[in-house]
């Protein structure tokens, strides 16, 4: 895994890429925001949160386990959760995606059918989000499932394997592709899905 196992105070952790090198499909100016203003202030409000609190020795994992569990820690929950699912996110992605191969397209074949049985089924779930939230792949009971969750929300959160992420909040296409999710979303799984670190993720 590629994110931040260190303690608090956290920092912001680096794009795996420039922030041009998903255009078309996300423009820089996308990232620029989406990476360095809002991932950003979820990482800042939460270092601003567990300040002496008992969390403040704590993981980023361990804290939104924790917290996730905690009625009196729902801001520390949404801002750990997202400051985890946007670093996952950023490495779901990857200039050169779309196209599984090996143990991780025999897994799409064995649990959906093939790749585009997934596609398809993934992007009506990504589409179906209501409102604000993620669409997952996840491995669970030896197989793999699609997954949405609201707002802030990870299967981390809740014993859940996650293998790679797509961010349907309005901020992460709304300036490249307007209200238009479900063509930002098909474009997404065509040209960005990162495979390998799904299947890395795998196990
Ligand atoms: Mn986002």
């Amino acid at each position: 895994m590629p994110l931040d196992k260190g303690k608090a105070p956290f920092t912001l952790p680096k794009l795996p890429y420039a922030e041009d090198a998903l255009a078309p499909v996300i423009s820089a100016k996308t990232i620029s925001f989406h990476y360095g203003k809002h991932h950003k202030a979820y990482v800042d409000k939460l270092n601003e949160l567990i300040e002496g609190t008992p969390y403040a020795s704590e993981t980023l994992e361990e804290i939104i386990k924790k917290s996730a569990k905690d009625e009196k820690a729902k801001a520390i929950f949404n801002n750990a959760a997202q400051a985890w699912n946007h670093d996952f996110y950023w490495h779901s992605m990857t200039a050169k995606g779309g196209t599984p191969s090996g143990k991780i397209k025999k897994a799409l074949e064995d649990s959906f059918g093939g790749l585009e049985e997934f596609q398809k089924a993934f992007k009506a779930a990504a589409v179906g989000q209501f409102g604000s939230g993620w669409a997952w792949l996840v491995a669970k009971d030896g197989k793999l499932a699609i997954q949405t969750t609201s707002n802030a929300d990870t299967p981390l959160a809740h014993g859940g394997k996650a293998l790679l992420v797509a961010d349907v909040w309005e901020h992460a296409y709304y300036l490249d592709y307007q209200n238009r999710r479900p063509d930002h979303v098909q474009a997404w799984l065509e040209k960005l899905a990162n495979w390998s670190f799904a299947e890395e993720n795998l196990g």
